[in-house]
């Protein structure tokens, strides 16, 4: 901890900053930088630098962030870890690694959070997310407790009322309506 020494460029630092600019992240972002350096190089000591300066290619497969002690026991945890990762398959730069962290924070902005989970339970990535989307999230949700038919009547009756444009899956738009309804969507 402290400030052993700089790891990051003042321009790497403005970066950051911008990217987060419309949000509550840039006052933190300073500290978060160094303390999530610290739990990144620690995942593979061997692989991340100490020294970030000069942008490092490197990512860090999917199999080391999801045994995180925050992301263990989360039953999304291999879709958020696919989600933040640039290349879609689960490979986190450092980048995407602050991103997820930022995100996952409790104080994260609830649109933000919205974003990232709509993401998340778009299981197959068409930027939809339809029955058999909205089944799976509500399985993980309850961790499997519900019967097949009372999930086929929750996601159902879901959607009808959250879409909008009558095309039977949500949007974006269709989905921020159905979380205005059932925030438990949204943890
Ligand atoms: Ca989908
Ligand atoms: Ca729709």
């Amino acid at each position: 901890m402290g400030n052993k020494q700089t790891i990051f460029t003042e321009e790497q630092l403005d970066a950051y900053q911008v990217r987060y600019s419309n949000t509550f992240i840039a006052a933190k972002v300073n500290i978060l930088q160094s303390q999530l350096h610290g739990r990144y190089h620690e995942l593979a000591p061997h692989l991340v630098p100490m020294d970030y300066t000069n942008n490092p290619d490197v990512k860090l497969p999917l199999a080391l962030i999801i045994n995180m002690p925050e992301l263990k026991e989360n039953p999304f945890r291999n879709r958020i870890v696919e989600s933040f990762s640039e290349d879609g398959l689960g490979n986190i730069s450092f980048n995407d690694f602050v991103d997820m962290f930022s995100v996952l924070s409790e104080t994260a902005p609830r649109e933000l959070k919205a974003i990232y989970a709509f993401k998340i339970y778009d299981f197959n990535t068409d930027n939809f997310i339809c029955k058999e989307d909205l089944e799976k999230t509500l399985n993980k949700l309850t961790r499997e407790e519900l019967t097949p038919e009372e999930v086929n009547l929750v996601c159902e009756k879901a959607i009808e009322e959250a879409d909008m444009d009558g095309d039977n899956k949500l949007c974006f738009t269709d989905f921020e309506n159905m979380i205005s309804r059932a925030p438990d969507f949204l943890r």
